[in-house]
């Protein structure tokens, strides 16, 4: 027996869906603008958690084209069924060209190759896929509803699948908005079957503060859908915002292969106040089943710290990303960029990247040269060993990301008396510098220390100790302060600003956990 810490997945995994092969599981989680897309996540145990691919990995298998922060791939579900992996999606904010909706990718390795998009003729987000013992494919999701009763009401539609030509067939049937009357945001809808009966799970009240998980049964696959006595089967909005944990909601169920049952689901890590830096978060929760009802967290009631995993022998620990510590290759599956692929912005090089300047700056909408992996603890160090020869007006540095229009960054540019280091926040569209100090040519130093709210913005040239040039407080770039939908970023990035250039800085990262 192995007991593991909550999170499971630790920084922005948010909106987890689970499925198990054998003694295999596999999870998939949103990562809306940032490429690749859709981590699959493999375990053994529910505890240890490896990344083996993405879904979304391939130059052009989606458009991001001017694909905003927060917009993106939303919530996908991962199923498998006669051999073949299943990803369903959302694809939402393209704001020209492909106009985005809800698709299908399959596979026969969920490591990938994935297949291309196969559109469905469907609005709404948070698809799900469910197959029937019967042989019948039913997709479901939520959208707006088409005649609501109070604001921000949704609506769970059901409708089959053509199991050959991938499309939906036959009448939507529409079956659930939520368990609490005045309900918003009845989401993350999940379809199962247990012992003959047929279950809709949903989360509800929008993920934020209070959101929930609610559960519906029925004799017939498209209902009527009857709530539990129980709902909310899952919530923390009773616990208040001084509780470390709060926002639990959009779970997804696995049995596991010893027939027990588990939820995995989101919830956010608070703190400096009411604020959660690190994103959403996946979770594991224990789950039995009473009079036909799932438990969460049995004699608990809310999600636990820790949770002890019979069928777990390896060590107790989270996930594989959470712990790693030190140099992140150009071969670590954390990498990602923004609107693109990696290997689109930059060239692996040795132990880092070569990254050609762009003339693209962070706050644009186009593709920045910019790579970056998801802080994933409160208190760690992203350190970037930069050699560059930066013409004037060009710049390159380290960056805290929210979005476009909030993050924080150590930028170096050169100025007409060699090289200046600022320390800058940019909220809400707006910079403001909050340090700067000379810098010596010469091999850089970037760096960001992240001990628990201050974010400190370090630089150094050759050998010289790394300087605090200035520090921007977390609480001011999570999605409590800012909206949206992410969990902070670290990267580094090089820009042109618009102009020319043939630049390129080779960089090399290491990301260390500090206490
Ligand atoms: C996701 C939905 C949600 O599609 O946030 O508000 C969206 N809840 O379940 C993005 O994570």
């Amino acid at each position: 027996m192995s007991t593991v810490t909550n999170p499971i997945l630790p920084g922005c995994y948010p909106d987890p869906s689970i499925c198990r092969v054998g003694e295999d599981y596999y999870l998939v989680t949103s990562t809306f603008e940032y490429l690749p897309g859709l981590p699959v996540l493999h375990s053994r145990d529910l505890v240890t958690w490896e990344t083996i691919g993405h879904v979304v990995h391939r130059p052009g298998q989606l458009d991001y084209t001017g694909i905003a922060s927060s917009g993106g791939l939303y919530a996908p579900t991962i199923r498998h069924h006669d051999g073949l992996f299943w990803v369903i999606c959302t694809l939402v904010g393209q704001p020209q060209g492909n106009p985005g909706g809800n698709f299908l990718m399959t596979a026969t390795d969920p490591a990938g190759p994935w297949s291309d998009p196969m559109w469905l003729d469907a609005d709404g987000i948070d698809p799900s896929i469910f197959f029937d013992d019967d042989g019948r494919i039913w997709v479901h999701g939520t959208r707006l509803a088409r005649e609501p009763e109070w604001f921000h009401q949704t609506e769970v539609w059901i409708r089959e699948l053509d199991p050959e030509t991938k499309k939906l067939t036959g009448p939507e049937h529409v079956v659930w908005s939520g368990a609490v009357k005045g309900a918003v945001w009845a989401e993350a809808p999940h379809l199962y079957k247990v012992d003959g009966t047929y279950y809709l799970m949903a989360a509800e009240a929008g993920t934020e503060f209070h959101h929930a998980e609610s559960i519906a049964q029925a004799e017939v696959v498209t209902g009527p859908y009857t709530g539990t006595r129980g709902n909310p089967i899952l919530t923390h909005r009773h616990l208040g915002r001084q509780h470390p944990v709060v926002g639990a909601g959009h779970a997804d169920l696995v049995e596991a292969a010893d027939g027990s049952w588990w939820a995995v689901l989101l919830a956010m890590r608070t703190y400096g106040g009411y604020h959660y830096p690190l994103g959403r978060e996946t979770f594991l929760v224990p789950v039995v089943w009473e009079d036909g009802w799932p438990v969460f967290a049995p004699g608990v009631g809310k999600v636990p710290d820790e949770v002890e995993v019979p069928f777990a022998t390896g060590p107790a620990r989270g996930s594989a990303q959470g712990l790693a510590s030190g140099v992140v290759a150009p071969d670590d599956l954390r990498w990602t960029a923004v609107r693109a692929l990696p290997a689109e912005v930059a060239t692996p090089a040795g132990q880092g990247w070569d990254l050609p300047l762009r003339a693209a700056t962070l706050d644009s909408l186009e593709v920045p040269a910019f790579l970056g992996v998801r802080l994933q603890h409160t208190h760690a160090d992203f350190l970037a060993r930069v050699t560059v020869d930066l013409a004037v007006g060009e710049e390159v540095g380290v960056v805290v990301r929210q979005s476009e229009k909030d993050h924080a960054r150590l930028a170096v540019t050169r100025g007409g008396t060699g090289l200046v280091a600022r320390a800058v926040h940019r909220q809400r569209d707006e910079d403001r510098e909050v340090g700067s100090a000379p810098v010596a040519d010469g091999p850089l130093t970037l760096a960001v220390r992240a001990r628990g709210v201050d974010l400190e913005l370090l630089v150094a040239s050759g050998d010289a100790e790394p300087v605090v040039v200035g520090t921007v407080p977390a609480t001011d770039l999570d999605t409590v302060a800012t909206g949206g939908f992410l969990g902070l970023w670290l990267g580094v990035y090089a820009t042109s600003d618009g102009a020319e250039t043939s630049t390129v800085a080779h960089v090399e990262v290491t990301y260390t956990p500090a206490s």
